[in-house]
């Protein structure tokens, strides 16, 4: 029995050390790992829908001194980040990992926004590079995946007719904005309505709302043009005492 528990003794020493040694491996591997230089791309996130007109890329950097020593000697662990929009991202040893005029941009920030990108899906890539702008070695590069939606403006105006007028001979929106007209018909059986065109000749409709008879309220939605200009708007039944300025900005 005694000899028994010594060999179960010994067996148990055996396998402590065994965890030891293996844990003191996986220690070092981790190790290594972390010291390597690094991004990530903490906005935005891989699939998600950004605004055209902010889109904002967000980077983490570990193990690696951002400078903006643009162009000057390569020192290890320090440079700065290539933002790519829509790029194949240079990955070629010694060679400074640019791509076409205005799809890349280097910066030593870890904040970049990417100005008047167009609706729909996009790439934006990150990369390490050198001072001299060619990428480490191994390269270091990340991808996220989006979909540009414009962000769309809403407007509200409220709109009065009364004694066969407007309570407005102006109207102001944003380009594209999406417009929202709460419209209140106060004369007593008599057909108003809000209704938008190109000009006075009313030769192209951009919108037309319902002919309502009064005391009626009515909300009309439409997209304001996206080309800037002065419009024209109208109660189509009354054209030549009802109307104004549609201006669109
Ligand atoms: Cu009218």
């Amino acid at each position: 029995m005694v000899n028994l528990k010594t060999i179960n003794k010994k067996y148990f020493l055996l396998s402590a050390s065994l965890i030891t040694i293996l844990t003191a491996i996986v220690l070092q591997a981790s190790a290594v790992e972390t010291n390597a230089s690094n991004i990530i791309i903490l906005e935005p996130k891989e699939g998600s829908n950004v605004s055209a007109d902010n889109l904002t890329i967000m980077v983490e950097v570990k193990n690696f001194n951002l400078t903006g020593k643009f162009g000057q000697t390569n020192v290890t662990g320090e440079g700065h980040i290539h933002y790519y929009l829509d790029a194949v991202v240079p990955t070629e040893p010694s060679k400074p990992a640019i791509s076409a005029p205005g799809t890349y941009a280097p910066s030593a920030n870890k904040t970049y926004i990417w100005q008047n990108v167009t609706e729909g899906t996009h790439n934006l890539s990150v990369q390490l590079v050198n001072n001299d702008h060619p990428p480490l070695n191994p390269p270091v590069v990340r991808t996220v995946d989006i979909t540009s939606t414009s962000a769309q403006q809403n407007v509200v105006v409220d709109l009065i007719a009364m004694g066969i007028a407007f309570n407005k001979k102006s109207i102001t929106v944003p380009a594209g904005s999406n417009v929202t007209v709460n419209f209140d018909n106060q004369d007593t059986a008599i057909p108003h309505n809000f209704a938008v065109y190109d000009s006075a000749l009313a030769k192209k409709t951009i919108f037309r709302g319902e002919i309502v008879s009064g005391p009626k309220k009515i909300v009309y939605r439409f997209d304001a043009p996206q080309e800037p200009g002065t419009y024209f708007f109208r109660c189509d039944p009354h054209a030549p005492i009802m109307n104004g300025q549609f201006i669109v900005q």
